[in-house]
């Protein structure tokens, strides 16, 4: 296994749309065996390809505290939102920023496995909440851009004073 290195904002990279993935082989399976080493290094509960610079419909999670929880999301989609919910979020590739997004509190979503095989899952809270996260980032999309145009200035400071 091997860590991989984390695309950090505003690398342009991070605003590329994830291709479907097509080949469900061994290199995919390498790929997932690194973003989960990387995520639970970084104390993430989630991350997504994109963010370590794989531009492929994939993400990986797990919610546990144990890390025996792993789910992995190929060529997501969600079938359906529920509820309102307004959380404090991180981000992997944003340093210093943490703030509330508005998200739906339960998520229904279709996916494939690591084998191609197609799964359904039913999120709630926490987890819904690193879905639409994950999701966001396969399409190019950060937490930081739900916030204000003031709150975007004030965290693109921070970031440019390091
Ligand atoms: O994609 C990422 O940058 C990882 C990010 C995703 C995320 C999941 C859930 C809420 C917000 C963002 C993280 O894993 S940061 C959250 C985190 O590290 C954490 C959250 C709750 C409990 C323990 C850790
Ligand atoms: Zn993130």
């Amino acid at each position: 296994m091997a860590l991989l290195p984390i695309l950090k904002y505003p690398n342009p990279n991070l605003r590329i749309k994830a291709k479907p993935i097509t080949q469900f082989d061994d290199h995919l399976k390498k790929i997932i065996q690194d973003m989960y080493e990387t995520m639970y290094d970084s104390k993430g509960v989630g991350l997504a390809a994109t963010q370590v610079d794989i531009h492929l419909q994939l993400f990986t999670m797990d919610v546990s505290e144990t890390h025996d929880q792993r789910i992995t999301v190929i060529n997501p989609t969600i079938l359906r939102k529920e509820g309102e919910l307004y959380e404090s979020e991180g981000c992997l590739s944003v340093s210093y920023a943490h703030d509330k997004v508005k998200r739906a509190q339960k998520v229904w979503l279709r996916g494939q496995n690591e084998s191609g095989e197609w799964f359904e899952l039913e999120t709630a809270d926490l987890m819904a909440v690193c879905v639409q996260h994950e999701i966001d980032h396969l399409n190019g999309i950060l937490f930081i851009d739900h916030l204000s145009k003031l709150k975007q200035d004030r965290i693109k400071q921070k970031i440019k004073k390091g």
